[in-house]
This record gives C-alpha cells, sequence and structure tokens, in this order.
C-alpha cells in the first residue's frame, strides 16, 4: 500500500489544520527510552501519577496498541500568546498552555479530522491518535520523526519555534517511502533551565523530579504541597513556566500560534482571594473547558491558600 504523493497530502492538510510541525518514523520497539522510563520510576520520580508505572508494555511497543503498525507520524501545535504577567501578589500566575480552552477539546477533533482525510484518500489506512493523555510517549516519538531534541529541562524543543507546542503522536499501518531524520541536541553548554528551576526540580540533565516540579504540585498532585516549597512557588498557581521561559530558544524563535482558541486568553492570572471563597458551582461554570478543572476546585484552593503564605 504506497499512495503517490500521500505524505505530502497528510503534510498540506496538517499545516492547514494547524499543526506547524510534522515528523514521519519508522515503527520501532523502544528499548533504550523504556529503561530510562523504568529507571525513572524505580527512584519514584513519577511521585504520586500511579498512571506512569501502568501500560509500560504498550509505551514500549506501539503495536501493542495498533498490532499492524509501521509508522508513527508526531504533530506539533505552536499555542505561544505573546502576553506578560501584570497583576500584584494577590494573583496567582497560571502556566500559559492553560491559558484558553483545554487543548485536549481542540487537537482531538482536528486529529479526528486529519485521519479521515487520510482514509478518504487511503480506505486501507488505520490509525490511533494521542495527544498527551494516551499510553505513548510523545516525548521520545517527537525526537524520533525530527520534530526537536530533548532539551535539559525534558520538554522538546524545535529550532525555529523553540518548545511551546503540544504533541500528538499518530500510530498508523501505513509504510512511508521516506522518514525523518532526528535532530541533534542544541543544548550545548547552556544550563538555563537548571540554574532558573526555584526548587531544583531538574535534578540532573533532561531528568525532572515531579515531587519538586511546581508543575506537579499544583496540577497533578493530591495532596498538600510540603513546607519546603513556602517562598520558592514565584506566584504560580497552575502549573510552571520557568524552566522554559529562561531557554533561549523560546526567547528567541517564539512567535505568536494562529489557533484561534488559543489566541483567547481567559485565565493567565487568578485571584487567589476568589478562589480561596469560590463555590463548585462557579469553579464548574467558569473552567469547565479549561485545563485547570483537573486541579478540581480543592487542588486550586489548595494553590491559592499555600502562595497566601509567601506573601
Ligand atoms: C508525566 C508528564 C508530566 C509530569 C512529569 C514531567 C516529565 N518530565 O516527565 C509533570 C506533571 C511534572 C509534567 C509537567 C509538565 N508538562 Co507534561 N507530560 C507528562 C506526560 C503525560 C508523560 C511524560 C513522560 O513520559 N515522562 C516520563 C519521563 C521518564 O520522561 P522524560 O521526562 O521525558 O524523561 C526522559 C529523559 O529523562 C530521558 N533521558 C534520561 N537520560 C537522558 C540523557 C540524555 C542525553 C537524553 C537526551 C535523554 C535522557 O529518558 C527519559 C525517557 O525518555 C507527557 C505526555 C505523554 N503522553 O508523553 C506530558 C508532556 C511531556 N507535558 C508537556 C508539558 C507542556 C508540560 C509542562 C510544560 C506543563 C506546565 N507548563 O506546567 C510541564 C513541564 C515540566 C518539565 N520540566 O518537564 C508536553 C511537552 C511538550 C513539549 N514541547 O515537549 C507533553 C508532551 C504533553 C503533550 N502531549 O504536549 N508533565
Ligand atoms: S516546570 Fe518549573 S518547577 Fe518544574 S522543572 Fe520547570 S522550572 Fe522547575
Ligand atoms: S535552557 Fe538551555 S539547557 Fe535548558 S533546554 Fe534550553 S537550551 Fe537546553
Amino acid at each position: 500500500m504506497t499512495h503517490p504523493m500521500l505524505k505530502q497530502k497528510i503534510i498540506s492538510k496538517a499545516h492547514e489544520l494547524g499543526f506547524e510541525l510534522i515528523g514521519f518514523a519508522k515503527y520501532q520497539i523502544l528499548e533504550e527510552e523504556i529503561s530510562n522510563l523504568e529507571n525513572w520510576l524505580s527512584k519514584n520520580y513519577q511521585a504520586g501519577m500511579n498512571y506512569m508505572e501502568r501500560n509500560i508494555e504498550k509505551r514500549k511497543d506501539i503495536s501493542q496498541i495498533l498490532p499492524d503498525c509501521k509508522s508513527v507520524i508526531s504533530l506539533g501545535m505552536n499555542y505561544y500568546v505573546n502576553e506578560k504577567f501584570e497583576k500584584s501578589d494577590d494573583f496567582g500566575k497560571v502556566s500559559r498552555y492553560a491559558w484558553g480552552k483545554d487543548y485536549h477539546l481542540i487537537i482531538w477533533k482536528k486529529l479526528d479530522e486529519l485521519i479521515e482525510f487520510i482514509k478518504q484518500i487511503e480506505p486501507d489506512f488505520e490509525a490511533k491518535s494521542y495527544v498527551d493523555t494516551g499510553p505513548v510517549m510523545d516525548k521520545v516519538w517527537a525526537v524520533k520523526t525530527g520534530l526537536g531534541w530533548q532539551g535539559k529541562h525534558s520538554n522538546i524543543i524545535n529550532k525555529k519555534i523553540g518548545s511551546w507546542f503540544f504533541i500528538s503522536t499518530v500510530i498508523t499501518n501505513y509504510n512511508f517511502e521516506e522518514y525523518s531524520k532526528p535532530i541533534s541536541d542544541f543544548c550545548g553548554t547552556c544550563t538555563a533551565c537548571i540554574d532558573a528551576c526555584p526548587t531544583s526540580a531538574i535534578i540532573q540533565d533532561y531528568v525532572v523530579d515531579s515531587h519538586k516540579c511546581i508543575s506537579y504540585l499544583t496540577i497533578e498532585n493530591k495532596n498538600e504541597i510540603p513546607d519546603e516549597f513556602i517562598g520558592k512557588f514565584d506566584k504560580w498557581i497552575f502549573g510552571c513556566d520557568i524552566c522554559q521561559d529562561v531557554c533561549p530558544w523560546n526567547v528567541k524563535f517564539a512567535y505568536q500560534t494562529n489557533i484561534i482558541e488559543f489566541l483567547k486568553v481567559e485565565n493567565k492570572e487568578l485571584e487567589l482571594e476568589e478562589i480561596e471563597k469560590m463555590e463548585n458551582s462557579k469553579f464548574k461554570k467558569r473552567f469547565n473547558e479549561s485545563p485547570i478543572f483537573r486541579s478540581k476546585l480543592k487542588g486550586l484552593k489548595r494553590n491559592a491558600e499555600f502562595l497566601q503564605k509567601q506573601k
């Protein structure tokens, strides 16, 4: 099954849908990367994210997801909006990926549209697509498909746009004639992200201990935030962008997204007192379609109270 120009048509359609980055890799079993993941898990760096311990076989071998898989397509969607934080200490900062509508809702639809488009050209085409929540290693495939390299903060960086992009992974049963080449590491001797992380969560180059990462502590964490972090949160109430904000590749190359939903900034800074007093019905109404919904009102209140302690 090789349809002339299919790859080119997929690339054009992906761009039309707003995926600025796209790359292709041949199916392979992830031996080395899974051994790194297992090493990470053995040190308990996943903290309370038990879901990272599950589906290791699928993460290692994507044919456990799509038995006839031959290739992977990675897609990157820029979410950078050129705005700064302006408010006083009475407000908490939200990481930029959560300023607007939940990206899962936007990207899932676009992935379905892309796959439908391919099936119309090639009816035997089969695919499984994910963004973030699947049992697949989005970052590993993004490196293999040439979207970028893994920076020392562990996010993927593209030379032309930096790291403010979401990664989608599409597993397919199609053999493309040509595959992308992985990009080499352009971090060099830079250590800006490691030096800037206020909680020293990047415990060695490329490795993050979630227990210490503000992003984990404010979003995924179900427990209290340990007192050792008082004074170290730099006003982040949901997620954290420091390691990416200081990265020279973002400083020099990030440019504004053209995805209308991301341009609609709704929750950049949250008033601490308002959150502390918020009722569940108001929370549901306001954050229903926002990534902030994930922390639940309980988590968001905990974060607001924690920030009040460091004022
Ligand atoms: C679990 C998770 C988290 C956890 C753990 C973070 C982490 N670094 O893994 C927490 C909650 C902390 C988190 C935070 C964030 N996340 Co997150 N997260 C994920 C998730 C679900 C799984 C990642 C994973 O597999 N981790 C397991 C560890 C072992 O993987 P790893 O950190 O990449 O570790 C590798 C390296 O250590 C490497 N390694 C070891 N030694 C060496 C040596 C060398 C030389 C090299 C090159 C590599 C290397 O081996 C490991 C395995 O490959 C993915 C989505 C997905 N399904 O893949 C999103 C994802 C990684 N997150 C994403 C984002 C945007 C974020 C935040 C920026 C959100 C925010 N603003 O708050 C922060 C960034 C924090 C940070 N510095 O990492 C994006 C990243 C997009 C991009 N351009 O890279 C993803 C891909 C979601 C998506 N689909 O877009 N996240
Ligand atoms: S997201 Fe924040 S806390 Fe986590 S590694 Fe980056 S700078 Fe450190
Ligand atoms: S800040 Fe420097 S070391 Fe960190 S990811 Fe960016 S280039 Fe690499």
